[in-house]
C-alpha cells in the first residue's frame, strides 16, 4: 500500500463508521446534479434536500449524485435561472417570484392577500393551478418536480417604524425579490420598492440602501435579517413557494426508474420540509422578539383597499389571463 493510499483510507473510515458505506463502495457517480439555491444551510429546504440527496445516492447505488450548492454560492437567483436553463447546473430552486421572469404565470400565488391560509395554498399548488404553472414552466425551458416547496406567507421588516396600515406604506424604501409582481404591488400599497436578489439584501439594510424588505420568518431568522431590522409588521400580504426546476435535457438523460426515484424523493421530501416550515411557524415570532425585533400585527384591511384602487386586481388578472385567473378564485373565492 502506498502512503498516498493510506491516507485515502483513513480519510474515508470516520464515513464508514458513521454509517455511510456507499461512501467507500461507491464507483464513480454516472450522473452529477449541480443545484443551486439561494438560501443558508440551515433553512429547512436544505436540511431536507440533503436527506433527499443522500437517499438517493444510497438508493441508486451511488449512480446519482447531486450536489447541493446553498446561499448564492453559484450566484444570485437570475444567474442561478440562466444557468440551470443553459444546463451550467441541473437544478435550482427559485421562488414564483423569480420564475416568472421567465413564465410570468408563475406569480400567480403571489397575487396580494388571494391565499387566506394553507390549506387553500396546498390545494390549489398540489392541483389544477400548479399543474398550469408547470406546463408553462416547461414552456420556457424549464422541467420541474410536481410538489412545490414552502417558502411562506410574506411578512415586513423595517428599520425605520411599523407598518401598521396602507398609509405607512407610503413612500418606504423596501427591497423586493426581482419580480415585477412585487414591484408593482409595492408600488399600488404607495411603497418605493426596488428589485435586489437575495444575496444583497443582508448588505443592503446593512447599509442602509433600503429601509426594508419582505419574506417569511424563517428566513428573516436564518438569515439573520434581523440584525439590520427593528421592527416587524406581521402583513401576510404574499404566499411565495420554491419550484424544484430542472435543466430539461438533463433531466431526460436519467434512465426512468432513476427519474422515478430522484423526483420521488423531492416529492417527498417537499412534504416534509412543508411541515418544517409549519412548526417554525409556531416559535418564530417570539424567537424573533427575544433578538430584539418589534413585531405588531396590522389588519389586511386598508392594504386590500389600497390595492383595489390602483386597479393592482384589474391588471394583473388580465396579464395572468382569464383561464389562470379562473383556478385561482377556485381555490380562494373572487378577487376582484
Ligand atoms: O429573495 C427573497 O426574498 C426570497 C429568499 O424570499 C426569494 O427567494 C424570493
Amino acid at each position: 500500500l502506498s502512503r498516498r493510499t493510506l491516507l485515502q483510507a483513513a480519510a474515508l473510515a470516520p464515513a464508514c463508521a458513521l454509517g455511510f458505506p456507499s461512501i467507500a463502495r461507491a464507483a464513480r457517480p454516472e450522473f452529477v446534479f449541480k443545484y443551486g439555491n439561494n438560501l443558508p444551510l440551515t433553512h429547512p429546504l436544505n436540511v431536507r434536500s440533503q436527506e433527499a440527496a443522500n437517499h438517493i445516492r444510497e438508493a441508486s447505488g451511488g449512480r446519482v449524485e447531486i450536489k447541493i450548492f446553498p446561499n448564492n454560492q453559484l450566484g444570485g437567483d437570475t444567474d442561478m435561472l440562466a444557468q440551470v436553463r443553459s444546463g451550467g447546473i441541473e437544478i435550482f430552486t427559485p421562488s414564483a417570484l423569480v420564475v416568472s421572469t421567465l413564465a410570468p404565470v408563475a406569480a400567480i400565488n403571489a397575487v396580494g392577500f388571494a391565499f387566506s391560509d394553507y390549506q387553500q395554498v396546498w390545494a390549489a399548488m398540489d392541483g389544477k393551478l400548479g399543474a398550469f404553472v408547470r406546463a408553462a414552466m416547461l414552456k420556457a425551458g424549464l422541467a420541474s418536480f410536481e410538489k412545490m416547496w414552502d417558502n411562506g406567507f410574506r411578512q415586513t421588516t423595517t428599520s425605520n417604524r411599523p407598518i401598521t396600515d396602507a398609509q405607512s406604506m407610503k413612500g418606504l424604501k423596501i427591497r423586493v425579490p426581482v419580480s415585477p409582481l412585487s414591484i408593482d404591488m409595492f408600488k399600488g400599497l404607495g411603497a418605493a420598492p426596488t428589485s435586489l436578489q437575495f444575496s444583497e439584501v443582508y448588505s443592503a439594510l446593512q447599509t442602509k440602501i433600503v429601509d426594508a424588505q419582505e419574506n417569511p420568518l424563517p428566513i428573516v431568522q436564518v438569515a439573520k435579517l434581523y440584525e439590520v431590522q427593528k421592527f416587524c409588521s406581521l402583513t401576510n400580504h404574499i404566499w411565495d413557494g420554491y419550484w424544484f426546476v430542472l435543466n430539461p435535457r438533463a433531466w431526460n438523460r436519467l434512465p426512468p426508474d432513476l427519474q422515478k426515484l430522484v423526483s420521488g424523493a423531492f416529492n417527498d421530501a417537499a412534504v416534509k420540509q412543508r411541515a418544517d416550515v409549519l412548526k417554525l411557524n409556531d416559535t418564530a415570532v417570539a424567537d424573533l422578539q427575544s433578538k430584539g425585533l418589534a413585531v405588531n400585527r396590522p389588519q389586511p384591511d386598508t392594504f386590500r383597499a389600497a390595492l383595489r384602487s390602483s386597479g393592482f386586481y384589474t391588471q394583473w388578472k388580465q396579464r395572468f389571463g382569464n383561464e389562470a385567473w379562473g383556478l385561482l378564485e377556485q381555490s380562494v373565492g373572487k378577487l376582484a
